[in-house]
């Protein structure tokens, strides 16, 4: 033990007993959080480029802006930035990969066949890390997505291409979760709709049902894989219509018992997610998150704690929805160093938890039901400056992972040794 240690130790004790006096336990919120898994997004690491071609991101309503030199140029090169930022995470998480991050061993295969042959890299990868899969069709980015229509395409050999893609990838993802033993979630999200008026709102979203219906056509066991599908209001270039809307998949992940994917960025600026969480779950058993920060709009920033994290884990601890949702982060800042911005918005997502676990629920609660709602602000708001920073260093500390600003130290110096020797 250095002397730091002995610090984090000493605001650590003296925190226990602060929270105590609300009587609330802190080694009980350490055991806790430590049973929480973030699914790390592969594509903060190489501003969603993939492996498939040399092209990168294009099309799909979505963007990454900023050129930080050293992005992952490859699967080796993605995976050593993976095993750095894991490195400075408290706890066990998840990696979440897109289909274009594949490995073809340089022969070009299209997305309709793919197989779980070209995952096999990640998966003996994830189980050397200790970490679970999960996945996503990649419906962007792709000549036959040009057109910004995909699953919903008026034209049935594109469609079909796309319904096999999405079959291949449940596929896939049923394998990583097998060979896992931990349940991949496999997102669905298609970029499709247009940018300016619409006279035919009804027709794609038949034809988005029926592709759907297609894709999820062969059940799969639930111990191997979990279907997800993510809603959205608006993007680049389908401002006016989108067809995979927010009612649209609330509607098709009732009917046919699938995770609904909320995305915090896919929705009217001023609304969040965290007060819709308490509502799907009435109906469905289990959902996905999308962890993001929306400036203006959609724009995927790095997750911080803001009000609106506060909310969703606030939410998810007090309405003890932990077991029923799955938490993923989805950001992509080009404009930072990469493992910094994983590292960032990873820590800040924990982070946040943990502090909703040190909430004096039972107390508020009853606050609540007494009506003393004066009673409930003073203490929310007493609760913002208590010590849970202290709780959080014990928790790296014991997790052995870097305390405080030190996991930047690190990242500084696989910088210099790793990533600037990339361009
Ligand atoms: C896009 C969706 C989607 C993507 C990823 C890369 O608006 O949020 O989840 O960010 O599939
Ligand atoms: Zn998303």
């Amino acid at each position: 033990m250095n002397s730091d240690d002995g610090n984090v130790e000493q605001a650590y004790a003296s925190a226990k007993s602060r929270y105590a006096e609300l009587g609330v336990d802190t080694d009980g919120a350490l055991k806790k959080i430590q049973q929480v898994a973030i699914s790390l997004h592969c594509w903060q690491g190489d501003d969603v480029g993939g492996f498939e071609s040399a092209a990168g991101l294009t099309g799909g309503g979505i963007m990454a802006t900023g050129n930080y030199p050293g992005k992952a140029r490859n699967v080796e090169e993605l995976r050593s930035d993976a095993e750095m930022a894991l490195s400075l995470l408290p706890g066990h998480h998840r990696f979440n990969l897109h289909a274009i991050y594949l490995e073809n061993d340089g022969k070009p295969v299209e997305r309709d066949k793919i197989e779980p042959g070209h995952f096999q890299g990640w998966i003996d990868w994830a189980k050397d890390q200790d970490v679970g899969l999960d996945f996503n069709p990649t419906f962007f980015s792709h000549p036959k997505a040009a057109d910004g229509f995909t699953l919903s395409h008026r034209d049935e050999g594109i469609r079909r291409f796309w319904i096999d893609h999405g079959i291949a990838c449940r596929k896939i993802a049923a394998e990583m979760g097998r060979q896992i033993g931990s349940p991949a979630v496999t997102n669905v999200w298609i970029p499709d709709g247009f940018k300016d008026v619409t006279i035919d709102r009804k027709g794609p979203r038949e034809l988005l049902r029926e592709s759907l219906d297609k894709i999820y056509a062969e059940p799969i066991d639930p111990a191997h894989n979990l279907d997800a599908v993510e809603c959205k209001l608006f993007g680049i270039g389908s401002e006016t219509y989108v067809v995979g809307s927010h009612e649209f998949y609330m509607g098709y992940a009732l009917a046919n018992k699938k995770l609904l994917c909320l995305d915090a960025g896919h929705f009217h600026p001023t609304e969040t997610i965290s007060d819709k969480i308490s509502s799907v779950l009435l109906y469905l058993d289990e959902i996905l998150l999308h962890v993001s920060r929306g400036i203006r709009w959609d724009s995927d920033h790095v997750v911080t704690a803001t009000d609106d994290l506060r909310a969703i884990a606030e939410e998810l601890v007090r309405g003890e929805f932990l077991g029923r949702v799955h938490i993923g982060l989805d950001f992509f800042d080009a404009s930072i160093n990469r493992i910094a911005a994983w590292t960032i918005g990873a820590r800040a997502m924990i982070r946040q938890l943990l502090v909703a676990m040190l909430e004096p629920i039972k107390r508020l609660r009853q606050m609540e039901v007494e009506g003393d709602y004066t009673s409930r602000l003073a203490l929310l708001e007493e609760l913002k400056t208590y010590p849970f920073g202290a709780v959080w260093d014990y928790y790296c500390m014991t997790q052995e992972v870097p305390v405080g600003l030190d996991w930047m130290a690190q990242t500084r110096q696989y910088e210099k040794e790793v990533l600037s020797g990339r361009e």
